[in-house]
């Protein structure tokens, strides 16, 4: 990053990895985070995990080293309606193509609004004038406008962790406007891919009305502000060393007794509705059925630690896919084998990390997803000389950039077990070459390359939003993937 960029750092995410969190549990993202914090010192801002009627007004704050956090309690109710009601009952399906599964509550929608406008009232008087604020996700689109209401001046970027839906599936939001306007009142808005900028700019241009410049630079009602995509990564370094560090350990030891010499293959999910795991069992199913030369040779193992279990259609998801799993052993395993292993719980990185090592296969097959963050994980914890073949959903964002990977359609379940089928018997030569691919990719762009990216266009945004404006054709049409 530009080291010149001295300002402070404000980052606000609706769930803070809290000083207490052990590194290696937190996710990549929030150590990431906490690192660029702690570089030029800053304050982490966000909801404390806890409800309350009648809470205070003012975030709890605390210090930890160059960090400050501080942290706002809600109203149960409004956190319901602001959460579990327009974030993730309408926003997460929506954003993920889900129109089956889309609830649209005004009431939600006025919550979310008052949520986002009381968080921004917490933040303002912690605020310097030229503070860096940089907020995440989808829980917070409104909160540049509030921040802006109250007169702050400073920058302010936005990055959209989950896809961004062409127009067609967008107007089906009631607030589309609403929303798009609110992305305007941040100076850089940052997506996942080149083409959730191009879902969003053939919006801007069609709907609002607003005119496309160079480099991103948009002008709309009045306003001017950038899209640009910044494909997120990971921690490299970290997987390849706890990737190598598990050869010998008491984790990979007990996955090699357990599998008796058998092939594995391995899935490693929130359980989401978006992450198509039906579809992917149902894969697996296939292939046992129509590949019998596979059967007692090869088991699934499914980590899915449960998600939002608050939501109903979580919970509709969850008894799915026992029943499936249920189905699946019951139908096929043997009195020495079990074909698929599913499990509920999350693990430690390290031992995430010797998993994938061991696994054959690495099977990530959302039917819509930002990025996907196991698929490069999956990748990076791979063995050089004798690496497991990724098979990866075309609707990742991570398939348009891992090219070694066996693309499929999770809708195509036969078409899923075929690729499954190729990547078992793929030979070491085939299965080298296509990682390397790979791995140059998630190496070319890891979380820190994405944060300093990020926050060095941040700074820069000044300049490229006071240029001459030109007036660009509309860009070409969002085909989809
Ligand atoms: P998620 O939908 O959560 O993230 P993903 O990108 O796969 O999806 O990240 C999940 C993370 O959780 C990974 O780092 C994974 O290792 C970890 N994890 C999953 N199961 C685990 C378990 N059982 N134990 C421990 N850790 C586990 C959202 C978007 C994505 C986008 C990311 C980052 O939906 O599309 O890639 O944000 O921007």
């Amino acid at each position: 990053m530009g080291g010149s960029i001295l300002a402070r750092l404000v980052i606000v995410s609706n769930r803070v990895a809290s000083p207490k969190e052990r590194l290696a549990k937190a996710g990549g993202l929030a150590v990431a985070l906490r690192e660029a914090l702690n570089r030029r010192g800053g304050l982490w801002f966000g909801w404390s995990g806890e409800t309350e009627v009648n809470p205070p007004a003012e975030p709890k704050v605390t210090k930890a080293g160059r960090i400050t956090y501080a942290l706002l309690t809600l109203d149960p109710e409004e956190q319901r309606a602001h959460y579990a009601g327009y974030a993730n009952g309408t926003l997460w399906p929506l954003c993920h193509y889900r129109l089956g599964s889309l609830s649209f509550h005004r009431s939600d929608w006025e919550a979310y609004r008052r949520v986002n406008a009381a968080f921004a009232k917490a933040l303002m008087p912690l605020l310097k004038p030229d503070d860096v604020v940089w907020v995440h996700d989808y829980h917070f689109i409104p909160l540049g406008t509030e921040l802006r209401a109250l007169g702050f001046e400073g920058r302010i970027g936005y990055f959209h962790h989950i896809p961004w839906p062409t127009p067609e599936v967008f107007y089906c939001l009631p607030s589309h406007a609403a929303l798009v306007r609110d992305l305007s009142h941040y100076d850089l808005v940052g997506l996942q891919t080149e083409h959730d900028v191009r879902a969003l700019l053939t919006y801007i241009s069609a709907e609002a009305k607003g005119w496309i410049g160079p480099g991103g630079v948009v002008g709309m009602q009045g306003r001017r502000f950038r899209v640009v995509a910044y494909p997120i990564g990971i921690d490299v370094d970290a997987f390849v060393r706890d990737a190598t560090a598990s050869i010998g350990g008491q984790d990979r030891k007990r996955l090699d007794a357990s599998l008796a010499g058998r092939t594995l293959a391995i899935g490693v999910d929130r359980l989401d509705y978006s992450k198509g795991l039906p579809n992917k069992f149902s894969a697996f199913e296939d292939l046992l059925e129509r590949y019998p030369e596979h059967r007692s040779k090869v088991t699934m193992m499914q980590i899915a630690p449960v998600s939002r279990g608050e939501v109903a259609e979580y919970r509709a998801l969850r008894r799915e896919l026992e029943e499936s799993a249920g189905a699946i052993n019951g139908r096929y395993a043997e009195f020495d084998w079990v074909p698929l292993r599913y499990l509920n719980k999350p693990f430690p990185r390290p031992t995430l990390a010797a998993i994938y090592r061991a696994a054959r296969l690495g099977l990530v097959t959302p039917l819509r997803d930002g990025m996907n963050l196991v698929a490069k994980e999956y990748v990076a914890a791979q063995d050089p000389e004798n690496p497991g073949v990724l098979v990866l959903s075309r609707f990742a964002g991570a398939a348009d950039e891992m090219s070694g990977a066996l693309i499929i359609n999770p809708y195509d379940v036969e078409g899923m077990a075929e690729a499954f089928d190729l990547a078992l018997r793929m030979p070491r030569e085939e299965r080298i070459a296509r990682w390397e691919d790979n791995m140059a990719k998630v190496k070319a762009r890891t979380i820190h390359d994405w944060c300093d990216g990020f926050l060095a266009d941040l700074a820069a945004t000044g300049e490229m939003l006071s240029g001459e404006s030109e007036q660009r054709p509309v860009p070409r049409s969002v085909t989809g993937h």
